[in-house]
């Protein structure tokens, strides 16, 4: 699914973020920035090593803050790689930490000249994010990105498994009748 949303495309696609051709792709990752389990190993993994020794020197993200590391062996020029909340009841900040997550990987993605920039769904996995909460707040900020900026061409979520797509989708279509 791709919506023209300002100057940019808004794209909802199934598929594995390691085997984009994006500029950059984003990584779901924890705040130690050493890799883990998830998406997080998959870009590692398909990356190669360049990535983790970037990360290192950088030393650790907080929560909702965004960094910038080469793709190494991927396709991918950069990998940013955000920290999203781990979800406990929705009670503890985590819809604005989720928010601020997408939010500086896009500022940190326009700092940069990056044109086109893929992500997963962050937090939905490991961290337990109920999935159509966070597709909301992934979509509500990534459409008023791209209303409020026009130097981001691409905006692509790439969602692992056909029904996670879906749920994007459906709730898409319901953010997308109040706008
Ligand atoms: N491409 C796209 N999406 C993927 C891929 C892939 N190759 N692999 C998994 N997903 P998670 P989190 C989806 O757990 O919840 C790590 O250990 C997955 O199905 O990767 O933010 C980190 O080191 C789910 O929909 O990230 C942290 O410790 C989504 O990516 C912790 O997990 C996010 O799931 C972060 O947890």
């Amino acid at each position: 699914m791709e919506i023209k949303i300002n100057k940019g495309i808004l794209s909802l696609v199934e598929g594995d973020i390691t085997k984009q051709s994006t500029d950059a792709i984003v990584n779901a990752a924890n705040k130690s920035l050493l890799g883990g389990g998830g998406v997080d190993g998959a870009i590692h993994r398909a990356g190669g090593p360049k990535i983790l020794e970037e990360c290192i020197k950088i030393g650790g993200c907080e929560t909702g803050e965004a960094v910038i590391t080469t793709g190494g062996n991927l396709k991918a020029k950069y990998v940013i790689h955000t920290v999203g909340p781990i979800y406990r009841d929705g009670l503890h900040n985590e819809p604005k930490l989720l928010d601020n997550a997408y939010r500086n990987c896009l500022k940190l993605a326009s700092s940069k000249g990056i044109k086109s920039i893929a992500f997963p769904s962050i937090s939905t996995g490991a961290y337990r994010y109920p999935l159509s909460d966070a597709a909301e707040i992934a979509l509500k900020t990534a459409v008023e990105y791209l209303k409020e900026h026009t130097d981001i061409e691409l905006v692509r979520f790439v969602l692992f498994g056909q029904k996670t797509l879906e749920v994007y989708e459906k709730v898409y279509a319901l953010i997308s009748t109040d706008h």
